[in-house]
């Protein structure tokens, strides 16, 4: 609460964020005060301290500012990108330099040239979502390259149209009262860490996954947590833990479905009249195919989980009402595709899909929303994106290749992309230096393009990596609506503060470049803010009511500040109708069914992706025989952030040991490298290195050592590719190979390192600013 004299009035605020919606009190001289949840949340995020926290922060960029080597010679300068000063210009002068380099590139190389796939959570709020204005502007304009497929669930979304006709991975969960009614045991690859649950994308009004958990745990459901961490699961669920080496969840799923084969605890019935392909799969898994069963033992070997346990945990799963959960993080690595198809074939032989509370579900404890009552596709209010005649697109995770390999072909899903001659890129709502691996290798591409226009509220990588950077605002400084994909509720954002510094909103910069091109009127259709708002409201509601749901007109709305769906009373198993009706409710897969063998992917040849689920040796792996280094690194979500944002404030740095992002590592390999607590080391591979702390934990099983992702980027160099980093960024020792041809996803969680002590570390400079210089034209506004 802020401190206020007498005469101080202390207004509260509505807003919203990924990790909720609250208010905020702030005085009339526009100071903020603290946060306050809404009655509707029972379990409000810590992390709504963060924003109030960092509006005003010193590393708010107030104005625009460009590269210096850029403004004096921009055609030699892009191996600058990330080591030089910055030179602050006025709004006109940044604008007029964006305006003619895109008038320069598009003429001179197509508006294939342009990259505007721009890839990053930003912040929540319907109009001023970032990536999406961007993607409005570059469209009327003439076109850009595009982004495929996400990091987060990158690989399942690929498969999983093929094998069960859906790729709508957050919808594929078990609704949480028909776990908590009739669910016995739930075997949970990835386990079903809490801490995520805190945010949703786009954001949430309830944090119920927490109370979820508590029932689950008051209905004494079984859980086994198959983890590398036992802090993977809530505590209050009861179970055990089974903490297998990274990476090989196929072969322990392979194992148990062996046990259920050869011990005729499959369900053939269900195998024959809702699937195909099972014949085939089976002919692998019992190694007439190629002379190995993968049985109990063989599956023991891989992922040091005793085959006595294996077949014993079969065994219970044919037994009871199972449901084999798998988190998104298992397939955010090599062959991720493999263990989401291999979750739904396990699920399959047990022949518990579409009964309530069994089969599987993925993503439970990723986020907020997964499992949470709600009707589908609810209509949300929407800003237009409008076309894109550009029809080349970038697998999200291959941008790095894409910049360093212009021309070259990639196979692809079943298709040969050819890649585009990337000279623009623009990005918005994204930390290019947190999402991507491999950082070293992308740091080369990103200093390849001409040019590099970010918008960004603070100076974070993203922001110092570019050459063009404009301030802007964030969500407390512009009016918006909350309406989440995974939520079912609408909530007013009103504006707190009025913009800080120069800042301005995203939706406004490209309003007037837009304008400067010549294409104003169609970007705004005539429509500010609160135009936008009252017309994208309107439009949602009118879909609404024709659903039978009631929401107010939007002054009422507006007022009142929250409008609520109301939650659905029955609830679906997931595949409940196919169950029932496989004819008529038939899956949009070729056969109808569920696809345990694949024609359509066998027509590919991947040998990476094989037409069965298999276990596929990852690169680098604790069995591999010819490991080159000892530690596997995992890097999950952070707690106390969203990714990379809010890496500055309070909770996020108390989380910190020495200003380093912590390390968990083992009892026995902290003890193997004479290493304790509060030790600072340099975790590195052939790929990159890292300075970190050590934190001992009982958590981890030996050999996995963890750091959460979202430290800022902080090269001891700046600029120079194979600079040490230092302050704890996990990508820059992770790998940027494609999971596999199909999916082409993301693979951070296969990685091995060494980890060593670092005596004389250098300091770490990642929430310092860029130098920065004033042109003489920077007053004007
Ligand atoms: N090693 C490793 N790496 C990973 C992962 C992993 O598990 N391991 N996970 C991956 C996953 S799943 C994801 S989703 C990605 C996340 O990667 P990102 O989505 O790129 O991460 P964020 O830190 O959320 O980046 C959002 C950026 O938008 C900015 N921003 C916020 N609001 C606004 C706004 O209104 N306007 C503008 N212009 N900017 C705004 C923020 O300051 C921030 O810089 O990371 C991936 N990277
Ligand atoms: N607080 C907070 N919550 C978040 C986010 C955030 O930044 N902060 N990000 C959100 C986003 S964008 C996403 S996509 C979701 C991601 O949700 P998840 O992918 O589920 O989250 P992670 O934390 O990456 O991973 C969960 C756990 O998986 C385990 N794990 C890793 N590799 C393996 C493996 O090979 N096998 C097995 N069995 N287990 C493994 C690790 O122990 C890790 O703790 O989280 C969301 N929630
Ligand atoms: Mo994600």
């Amino acid at each position: 609460m802020a401190t206020a004299d007498a005469d101080t009035k202390i207004k509260v605020v509505q807003t919203a964020s990924h990790w909720g919606a609250y208010n905020v009190t702030v005085d009339d001289s526009g100071n903020l005060g603290g946060w306050q949840r809404l009655s509707y949340d029972a379990h409000p995020s810590e992390l709504c301290a963060g924003l109030p926290e960092l509006v005003r922060s010193p590393l708010r960029i107030e104005m625009p500012a460009v590269r210096e080597s850029f403004l004096r010679d921009r055609e030699k300068s892009h191996a600058n990108r990330g080591r030089d000063r910055f030179v602050e210009v006025s709004w006109d002068h940044a604008l007029s330099l964006i305006q003619d380099e895109i008038s320069r590139i598009r003429s001179a190389h197509g508006n294939e040239s342009v990259y505007g796939g721009s890839y990053g959570w930003a912040s929540a709020g319907r109009l001023h979502h970032s990536p999406s204005v961007l993607k409005r502007f570059l469209g009327l304009g003439g076109g850009y390259v595009d982004k495929l497929g996400n990091h987060s669930f990158g690989a399942a979304l690929h498969i999983a149209p093929y094998v069960i006709g859906r790729g709508d991975i957050p919808h594929l969960a078990m609704p949480w009262p028909l776990i908590v009614q009739n669910t016995e045991l739930m075997v949970l690859f990835g386990g079903a860490a809490p801490k995520n649950t805190q945010i949703d994308s786009g954001g949430t009004v309830l944090h119920d996954t927490f109370d979820w958990f508590a029932r689950a745990g008051k209905a004494k459901i079984e859980v086994v947590n198959v983890s590398p961490s036992r802090e993977d699961v809530h505590s209050s669920l009861h179970g055990t833990w089974l903490p297998l080496r990274p990476n090989t969840d196929v072969a322990l799923m392979l194992g148990l479905a062996h046990t259920l084969a050869t011990e005729t605890l499959h369900d053939v019935k269900f195998l024959e009249r809702y699937c195909v392909g099972y014949p085939q799969f089976e002919d692998y898994l019992l190694g007439r195919t190629d002379g190995q069963p993968k049985s109990a033992e063989w599956a023991a070997d891989i992922t040091e989980i005793p085959a006595a346990t294996i077949v014993a945990l079969a065994r219970k799963m044919a037994s009871s009402r199972t449901l084999i959960a798998m988190s998104w993080s298992v397939q955010r690595a090599q062959h991720g595709e493999q263990p989401v198809w291999m979750t739904v074939t396990l699920a399959a032989m047990l022949g518990q899909i579409g009964l309530p509370g069994g089969g599987f579900s993925f993503g439970i404890g990723a986020i907020s929303g997964v499992g949470m009552p709600l009707q589908l596709n609810l209509p949300r209010p929407t800003l237009p994106l409008g076309p894109n005649p550009v029809k080349n697109h970038i697998p999200v995770g291959r941008v790095a290749d894409v910049l360093l390999r212009p021309g070259e072909t990639l196979e692809y899903n079943g298709t040969l992309l050819r890649f585009p001659d990337i000279r623009l890129v623009y990005s918005v709502g994204g930390n290019p230096f947190h999402h991507n691996t491999n950082l070293n290798r992308f740091l080369r591409a990103w200093q390849k393009p001409e040019v590099v226009i970010v918008h960004e509220p603070w100076w974070n990588p993203a922001a110092k990596f570019a050459d063009i950077v404009l301030p802007a605002t964030t969500t407390f400084e512009r009016n918006d609506i909350q309406a989440a994909e995974m939520s079912r509720f609408y909530v007013a954002m009103r504006q707190v503060v009025p913009p800080v510094g120069q800042s301005r909103n995203d939706f406004d910069i490209f309003a007037e470049l837009s304008d400067r091109l010549g294409f104003g009127q169609a970007y705004t259709e005539g429509r500010a803010e609160m135009g936008w708002l009252r017309h994208m409201y309107d439009s949602a509601r009118a879909t609404a009511r024709t659903l039978g749901y009631a929401p107010p007109e939007f002054d009422e709305f507006w007022e009142r500040g929250i409008y609520e769906f109301p939650a659905p009373v029955e609830h679906e198993p997931l595949f409940g109708p196919y169950r029932d009706d496989p004819e008529k409710n038939h899956l949009k897969t070729p056969s109808g069914k569920i696809e345990i063998f694949s024609s359509r992917i066998a027509s590919f040849r991947y040998a990476d992706c094989p037409p069965h689920p298999a276990w596929l040796e990852p690169a680098e792996w604790l069995g591999a025989r010819d490991r080159k280094f000892p530690l596997h690194l995992l890097s999950n979500q952070p707690s106390g952030r969203l990714h990379s944002q809010l890496d500055p404030a309070k909770l996020s740095r108390e989380s910190k040991i020495a200003g380093r992002e912590p390390l968990k590592m083992s009892r026995d390999d902290a003890a193997a490298r004479g290493l304790k607590s509060g030790d600072t080391v340099r975790v590195y591979n052939d790929r990159g290195a890292f300075i970190s702390a050590v934190s001992v934990v009982d958590t981890l099983r030996s050999g996995v050592v963890q750091i959460a992702t979202g430290a800022w980027y902080d090269p001891e160099e700046p600029g120079h590719p194979f600079s040490l980093e230092k302050h704890g960024n996990p990508n820059v020792v992770t790998d940027d190979k494609g999971t596999s041809r199909l999916a082409q996803s993301s693979m951070a969680q296969t990685v091995l390192v060494e980890v060593e002590r670092c005596t004389a570390p250098p300091p770490m400079t990642a929430f310092d600013c860029p130098a920065l210089s004033a042109a003489d034209d920077r007053k004007q506004h």
